[in-house]
């Protein structure tokens, strides 16, 4: 009974500190189903060994809410047994779990563990072990427990509707399942969907080999003919992928400095979209440059970098190989991150330079070789690589700007806090006087640390400019995802005014209070385009993925793949971003599929329920499309004559 209510009180606690659905009973009727159902074998052993048996499975269903709470509270969704690969990479990052992730809610669901051992004491002084074991029928009690279980189990699964049926199946709004499901289903669902990688790739290929043709035959490759067509044929190409910036922090400006001037400056003078968003999942960086790389959304189950870094896959660089490019990767942190060396030689970059290879280490931020650095050692390399090449296209991952952002300090003179002047009344001259306001918070390093790396951006691009790098190149900066910062460090920063140091009450009618939606839209990261001779200077506000980046800048450049589920940004009258959990976003809706509930963007323009579908649809089907390409390793396997980029223009 202690296990059984303990357990279901917990699994209730995560919901409402998570979730928050406080009155749905359902997901109680699952949890209290699984608990009867794994309590029934306790009696398999002697009443002074059941405690044992109890605290074990109370210790591990413990582990799982602590573990969920934590993880929700950086990802927005609950955490999986096929990323245990993947969590040894956030083993490297410690200092920014410790610092931004656990919070003492995470430990409420403690109090079970005490709570069993406070009645397990309780029952042993009572002599309650003795006693009962005279007494007790432990097969029939199992048989009672058992049906008991199953009576609440069959209940539970009246309420069921089609789409929760394959929603479990599928795994990827793990949220909607948390929800509608409880924790303890989802975890052990999860473990069985984490241990499909393997049992996947024997089962269900013919399935998903049919997903994958249909797909493709409804969704041919369409070539785009418009302005943007080739424009930059024959340049070469330097890609930023530019750790950890938002889009928001290009509107900022602290003491009437712009926290981005080298940005804004290149989105001023080249083509900028201005309403770009990652797609990344839990692979993060690493989903990032894949998405980016493929126009494949990331793995639903565990993540490319980890898991599925051998497959085939069509990427920019192997198609910039076919009209004789160079390419190549750089960034200054080890290789073995995030598996980069095998993932990049699998995406076909021609070199790899990193870190302990390739450069020196003569100043460390946080997990690496600092940005300017990297920068500086940098140019020498690729004017190298120019010179003997007609043509390169080389992605430079940058790393100071990453979470937790307080090693930033030393490092940036730029103040977070308002800067007054009044005049000293002694001597009548003016006196400089600092109000605080951001300094030492998150967010105030965040933006210290972003304005470390647009500096950092301007020095290289002063140094290729030197170099005469700049002359045929076109560079191209995207924000990877965002910076994970509580919805609470932007509240502070809206509602506290360092002027008269008012923060404002939460039921002040002009508190700012940043919800989901709020959250979710402000997520998106900046992407440029830019060249020195700013001959295309032009702002595209219309909505925009990660996956269309292939084939929008493929069509400026003279390449396509087939196989990319996005959209050349230029050709498409409506667009849609498709998230990982199976949200979406158009100019006209931000959908939650989680909720099944969504936001307009602009009130005066509804949408219709057939809209909804429409996308929702939609969204479910490039999913699907996506992982059977991945898991099954579509692209290699349905191409036999190994000729897959001759199929592109
Ligand atoms: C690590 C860097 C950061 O090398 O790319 O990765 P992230 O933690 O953002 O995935
Ligand atoms: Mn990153």
């Amino acid at each position: 009974m202690t296990f059984v209510i303990s357990s279901v009180i917990n699994a209730s606690l995560l919901r409402f500190l998570t979730v928050k659905n406080f009155f749905d009973f359902r997901p109680i009727i699952a949890d209290l189903a699984i608990t009867l159902l794994i309590g029934a074998f306790g009696y398999f052993f002697k009443p002074k060994h059941q405690f044992k048996y109890f605290f074990t499975i109370s210790i591990l269903f413990t582990a799982i809410c602590i573990i969920n709470s934590m993880y929700y509270t950086n990802y927005l969704s609950y955490a999986s047994f096929s990323l245990l690969a993947t969590s040894m990479q956030i083993v490297d990052v410690g200092d920014a779990i410790v610092e931004n992730v656990m919070e003492i809610k995470d430990f409420s669901y403690i109090w079970q563990i005490f709570f069993m051992i406070f009645v397990h004491i309780t029952l042993k002084s009572r002599n309650y072990y003795p006693r009962v074991t005279e007494t007790e029928n432990g097969k029939k009690n199992f048989k009672y427990t058992l049906l008991g279980g199953i009576v609440v189990a069959l209940v539970f699964v009246v309420t069921l509707t089609a789409t929760d049926i394959g929603r479990l199946g599928k795994q990827w709004n793990r949220e909607y399942i948390v929800m509608r499901y409880g924790v303890y289903v989802y975890q052990i669902n999860d473990l069985i969907c984490s241990l499909s990688p393997t049992i996947n790739s024997m089962f269900g290929y013919d399935k998903n080999a049919k997903i994958f043709r249909d797909y493709y035959d409804e969704n041919p490759l369409q070539v785009s003919n418009n302005e943007y067509t080739d424009i930059f044929k024959g340049k070469n190409i330097i890609v930023i992928h530019a750790e950890s910036i938002q889009q928001f922090t290009m509107d900022l400006s602290f003491n009437g400095k712009e926290l981005t001037p080298t940005l804004n400056k290149l989105a001023s003078e080249g083509i900028y979209f201005s309403n770009f968003y990652p797609q990344e999942s839990v692979g993060t960086s690493s989903d990032s440059e894949f998405i980016f790389s493929t126009s494949l959304m990331p793995a639903s189950s565990g993540t490319v970098a980890i898991n599925y870094f051998d497959r085939e896959y069509v990427t920019i660089p192997k198609l910039l190989s076919e009209q004789d490019y160079y390419t190549f990767s750089m960034h200054g942190n080890n290789g073995t991150f995030w598996n980069r060396n095998m993932l990049h030689d699998s995406f076909g970059y021609d070199n790899f330079y990193y870190y302990t290879k390739d450069y020196v280490i003569d100043e460390t931020i946080g997990l690496g070789l600092s940005d300017k650095s990297f920068f500086s050692q940098s140019i020498p390399k690729i004017k190298t690589v120019s010179e003997s090449n007609k043509n390169f296209y080389g992605v430079l991952i940058m790393l100071t700007n990453h979470t937790p952002f307080s090693y930033i300090g030393p490092y940036s003179d730029y103040s977070v806090d308002l800067e007054v002047e009044s005049i000293d009344s002694k001597t009548g001259r003016p006196i400089k006087n600092t109000k605080p306001y951001l300094e030492g918070t998150t967010l105030g390093n965040y933006f210290k640390s972003v304005h470390y790396a647009d500096e950092a951006i301007g020095e290289f691009l002063e140094g290729l400019d030197e170099e005469g790098l700049l002359d045929n190149t076109v560079v191209i900066i995207y924000g990877d995802h965002d910076a994970k910062i509580k919805a609470s460090e932007y509240e502070y920063f809206y509602n506290y005014n360092p002027q008269t140091g008012v923060l404002l009450d939460k039921n002040d009618k002009n508190y700012h209070d940043v919800d989901f939606y709020e959250y979710e839209l402000n997520r998106k990261v900046p992407f440029i385009i830019w060249t020195k001779d700013q001959e295309f200077n032009v702002e595209v506000d219309k909505v925009m993925g990660m996956y269309d980046v292939l084939p929008t800048i493929g069509n400026m450049f003279g390449f396509a793949s087939k196989y990319a589920l996005g959209n050349d940004i230029f050709s498409v009258d409506e667009n849609v971003v498709v998230f990982p959990d199976g949200n979406w976003l158009t100019d006209k809706m931000y959908y939650n599929n989680q909720r099944q509930e969504g936001m307009l963007l602009d009130l005066n323009v509804p949408v219709s329920v057939d809209y909804i579908e429409k996308y929702c649809k939609y969204a479910e089907e490039v999913i699907t499309v996506s992982n059977a390409i991945i898991t099954y390793d579509l692209i290699r396997n349905t191409n036999e004559s190994g000729d897959l980029l001759k199929t592109y223009k």
